[in-house]
């Protein structure tokens, strides 16, 4: 397709799908119809995908997720598509500018962080390697809520990412389900009849993700929920006007919100629908495809992958039995076998508060014929087992956790570390009655977005240096090390680097009216707000960071900005406290002639998907200080080291595994490993210790303690500083000292610019491990058994 036909097709959109004048067209209207004409073109191998997919009645894999982060689809089609030429000359000869009409669409944040954004580059991954799939989530009206600072602190506005048009989904109001709650059941022998007392819709919304190169698309189905009966017109007829909306409004609140949260279980009854919802549409959608294909139920585990992304979507294991048990007349034992056939499990989070249960009560009122059949489940499990002692089935709960490893035929973690701890904490007895099930899946991210698109003055540079097979290839980045000591090439890529920190320093200039200096270290940590990432760790040192730089002003300090960006779930007060505090130091610190021109503080608002494309290909330094054996695996980390970011980080995660692939010279390596945390834990007193042992720390907690950050307000961190100096569950302390010394290791490593550049762009060349083609490669053969249709 040429520029004048991109063009073309653009004014084609303009007039007659939007019914605008080019002469009155606004930004949105442009991006409207520019996304229309990329559409079309995704459109045509997305039907030659379902097609060829049916054709050769190929296995398909089912991706069931409460959260897809997508962020933003244009810039992403254009990119696969390989028409950002075509398509920047045809906005120019239209007189509209390119990066103004892709910045113009709405972030789609249907996720909370990690565990969403990996769920959307699985998808990406799975159209890039011609795996034929689906994945299955929620059409949430409003996704993560939006973030902003007043007064330091954290408020929180609905999203409303539907407001703004946007081109990606299909409405599909044929594909509909009616789905139950509550009501009753009529056991009779075997099966049962469950009459649910509450019924609502589900109505399917298609988005078509397109891989590499344009050469398949899978479809993400969002479902949507809808009252059975919109309108209740004898409430209306009697003037009672919100009694007849009413309905409507119940059953829509089920797609309502996302919850904003992304390790404890909110434990609401909504949130359970919420899960059934998306679990039970899914589910059915998949068995009416499999019947327009098969007639023998015994097929369904050769053709049917149904990956649980977390426990979200668990209850899928005792649907799936009861749809075919009481449905389908299948028997109980031949219904469970195929089941734990078709499903798999994947574990995000050791974080004993984020593994889901429900109250037996909660569950049995909502899902009354799930109870019965957990039951059974549990039963048959420990009958088969009479030696457990573990069980789906306890203390009055359903455990979410232990149901989903007994319902699956393969487990899996996210990283190399965290697959091992799932062996010896939560599913040791499990993993001793299944030894084959547990197994290693380490996350991976996309590099079409996450540096071909995020990152097109590197992109432009690697492609140079080595062609262009790098982009599904992601090995072939190794190429690059034979050039890191040609002085020549080095300045070439850290000309790219200062490029993108001097573009990154007038986005905040002219969006935040923040003044930094490309010429400083860009320090940045970038994730959700929790304890155990250790936001207050970072912050805490640049509080003695910038003590000691005015104690000795003249030691030849390296220049360096702290950067910020992350969300609080709402009712996480200490996190949202540690946001506060991280405002009231960047105040005071920023405010210090003294040291600003060495050390500044910067926490940006309302992170998601398009700042992370921002700050990343900025980076110098990528925080990654988790307590070890907390954070399951990390995928920024990986985004950052792709990126020439060096870490400076825990042995926690995915950490170990870029430690190993980048090499250890080439990491700045602090704190406790995840057993010495352990037993470092059982220590009276260890943060009274930690600290006695640190003048720097002590002085540290001591500015906050007496309100130096928050004159106004002396006390206002005495629960952070009560929590650091007592409990300290997270190790912050004891972790402290090591952490600066590794952070000055950082500090003299930067002021050899060469000996950095060299660094930096070993960890772009070794990164290559990290794609997500490699992770799904490793999902299709380890744990789903499907293939690629696309031949090579
Ligand atoms: C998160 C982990 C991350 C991990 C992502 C994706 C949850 C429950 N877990 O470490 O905290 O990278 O999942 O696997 O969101």
């Amino acid at each position: 397709m040429t520029a004048a036909q991109f063009r073309d097709a653009i004014l084609r959109h303009l007039t007659y799908a939007l019914g605008k004048d080019p002469e009155h067209a606004q930004v949105q209207d442009w991006r409207m119809a520019l996304s229309l004409a990329v559409r079309d073109q995704i459109v045509d191998s997305w039907f030659a995908a379902t097609r060829k997919s049916y054709a050769e009645q190929a296995k398909r894999v089912y991706y069931l997720s409460m959260e897809f982060l997508i962020g933003r689809l244009l810039e992403d089609g254009i990119v696969n598509l390989r028409l950002v030429d075509q398509a920047r000359g045809a906005l120019e000869e239209l007189g509209q500018d390119y990066d103004t009409v892709l910045a113009d669409e709405p972030d789609a944040a249907l996720g909370n962080g990690g565990l969403g954004r990996l769920a959307a580059c699985f998808l990406e991954s799975l159209s890039t390697l011609g795996c034929p799939a689906y994945g299955y989530g929620l059409r949430y009206e409003h996704g993560l809520f939006r973030q902003s600072f007043k007064d330091g602190r954290q408020i929180e506005a609905p999203e409303t990412w539907l407001l703004q048009q946007h081109a990606w989904e299909f409405e599909r109001p044929e594909a509909r389900f009616r789905l139950g709650f509550g009501g009753t059941v009529d056991v009779k022998g075997e099966t049962a009849t469950w009459s649910p007392a509450e019924f609502v819709e589900a109505e399917a919304y298609d988005t078509p993700i397109v891989g590499w190169k344009g050469r398949w698309a899978n479809t993400l189905r969002l479902w949507s929920a809808k009252a059975v009966d919109p309108f209740d017109l004898d409430s209306f007829n009697r003037g009672d006007f919100a009694g007849a909306a009413e309905p409507e409004a119940l059953a829509r609140t089920i797609s309502r919100v996302l919850y904003p949260d992304d390790t404890t279980g909110p434990g609401k009854e909504l949130r359970l629908k919420q899960e059934y919802f998306l679990t039970a549409s899914a589910l059915r959608d998949i068995l009416r495809r499999f019947d327009s294909e098969y007639d023998d139920l015994g097929l369904l585990p050769s053709k049917v992958a149904i990956q649980l992304n977390d426990t979200h979507p668990a209850i899928a294991g005792p649907e799936l039995v009861r749809l075919l048990l009481d449905e389908r007349g299948m028997g109980f034992e031949d219904a469970m076998a195929t089941a734990q056939a078709c499903l798999s499990y994947t574990n995000h989070t050791l974080l004993p508060e984020a593994l889901e249960s429900w109250g037996e009560d909660l569950f049995g009122k909502l899902l009354p014929r799930h109870l019965q059949i957990v039951d059974r489940i549990d039963d048959a499990h420990a009958k088969a087992n009479p030696s457990r002692k573990v069980s789906a089935r306890a203390d009055g709960q359903v455990k979410m956790g232990e149901l989903s490893f007994i319902m699956a035929h393969k487990v899996n973690g996210v990283s190399a570390l965290h697959s091992g701890l799932m062996t010896t904490t939560v599913f040791e007895e499990l993993h001793r009655l299944h030894p084959d099930r547990i197994l290693n899946q380490t996350n991976g991210v996309t590099p079409r977005r996450w540096l071909l698109s995020c990152n097109p003055r590197l992109s432009s540079l690697i492609t140079d240096t080595i062609g262009s097979g790098w982009v599904d290839d992601l090995e072939q980045l190794k190429g690059l090390e034979s050039h890191v000591d040609d002085a020549e090439w080095l300045a070439r890529y850290a000309a790219a680097k200062h490029d993108n920190k001097a573009e990154l320093a007038a986005w905040m200039a002219e969006t935040q009216g923040v003044t930094v200096d490309p010429a400083m270290m860009f320090d940045v940590q970038i994730k959700r707000l929790h304890e155990y990432k250790r936001q207050h760790l970072n912050i805490l040192e640049a509080i003695a960071h910038w003590q000691e730089i005015k104690a000795n002003p003249d030691v030849g300090w390296t220049p360096r900005v702290k950067i910020f960006a992350g969300k609080a779930a709402p009712g996480y007060f200490f996190a949202k406290d540690i946001i506060r505090l991280i405002n009231d130091v960047s105040e005071v610190i920023n405010a210090d002639e003294e040291t600003r021109h060495l050390l500044q503080v910067v926490f940006l608002p309302n992170y998601n998907v398009t700042l992370a494309e921002r700050l990343i290909p900025a980076a110098d330094l990528s925080e990654q200080i988790s307590t070890a054996g907390k954070e399951a695996s990390g995928t920024g980390n990986m985004k950052f080291a792709l990126n020439g970011a060096l870490t400076v980080g825990t042995l926690d995660g995915a950490n170990v595994e870029i430690r190993e692939q980048v090499g250890s010279e080439n990491f700045f390596l602090f704190g406790m490993t995840a057993d010495e945390v352990d037993a470092r834990r059982a220590i009276d007193g260890h943060a009274a210790k930690a600290i006695a042992n640190d003048t720097r720390l002590k002085s540290a907690l001591e500015a906050i303690e007496t309100g130096l950050f928050s004159p106004d307000e002396p006390t206002r961190y005495a629960n952070i500083v009560e929590n650091l100096t007592g409990p300290d569950y997270f190790l912050v302390t004891t972790d402290f000292t090591d952490y600066w010394r590794a952070q000055r290791e950082v500090d003299s490593a930067y002021g050899d610019q060469d000996a950095w550049m060299r660094m930096a762009a070993l960890n772009t060349a070794r990164s290559g491990w990290f794609s997500s083609d490699r992770t799904i490669r490793g999902y299709m053969g380890d744990i789903w058994n499907a293939r690629s249709l696309l031949e090579d």
